[in-house]
């Protein structure tokens, strides 16, 4: 299993939850993403096949926050690995060992651990903890976190705290985030969905924010 490249820099997050719209997404913008992530709506109604469907042609990411103990965060990665994904979302909060067990039986698929969370009721409790998570990313060698897009400026922060680590951030159009400057701010790969998958014209979408990227990185190169 080779690990995911954000060469591109956007992640479709699918989920539109009706098969045929989902799949006639699929058809028309993932050659143009660097991968598809699915997460339980699409799953729960379409099954876990539709992982193995997908990652047939193309990346899939499972956005499954897994945060569970360890022998059962073991049980969901190495499962939703053999159905074909290249990486798994998880969560720190329930301890080192509980990341390492899915670190464990990801079979050389990414893990990508949430830091903090993109919905504003995160700076509840998350964001009290999201530099202990940073470093425990850090420390463990995971492949990525995930970081807020619509509090860019946590971008940067956690960049500087995660270094060559991977950053994949959701909370782009819908949720408010600014795609360019997620990017300016040192992420990877925007995660988006809503602002591709309900609109008339997704490829256009696309197309939008993957020259966004491209900008953003080429100011960033300056
Ligand atoms: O903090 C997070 N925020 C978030 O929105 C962590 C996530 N994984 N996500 C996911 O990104 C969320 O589950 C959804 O699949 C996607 C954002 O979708 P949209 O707001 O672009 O429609």
């Amino acid at each position: 299993m080779s690990k995911i490249k954000f060469e591109r820099g956007l992640i479709l997050a699918l989920d539109e939850t009706d098969y045929r719209k989902a799949m006639n997404i699929v058809n028309q913008v993932g050659k143009y993403v660097d991968a598809i992530k699915l997460n339980w709506p699409i799953v729960l109604s379409n099954g876990p096949q539709i992982i193995t469907e997908i990652s047939n042609h193309f990346k899939v990411i499972c956005d499954f926050k897994v945060s569970d103990v360890p022998h059962i965060n073991s049980m969901i990665t190495s499962t939703a690995v053999k159905l074909g994904a290249s990486g798994i979302i998880v969560h720190g909060f329930p301890g080192e060992d509980s990341v390492e067990a899915c670190m464990n039986s990801a079979h050389g698929a990414s893990i990508f651990l949430v830091v903090e969370m993109s919905n504003p009721g995160s700076a509840e409790f998350g964001k009290k903890f999201s530099d202990e998570l940073a470093r425990m990313a850090v420390k463990l060698k995971v492949d990525g976190i995930v970081a807020p897009a619509t509090r860019q400026e946590r971008i940067r922060h956690f960049r500087g705290i995660v270094g060559g680590l991977q950053i994949v951030t959701p909370g782009v159009g819908a949720q408010g985030g600014d795609a360019g400057k997620a990017i300016a701010n040192g992420a990877d790969a925007l995660i988006v969905g809503r602002s591709i998958y309900e609109s008339k014209e997704p490829m256009e979408v696309v197309n939008n924010f993957l020259s966004e990227v491209q900008s953003a990185r080429e100011r960033n190169i300056q």
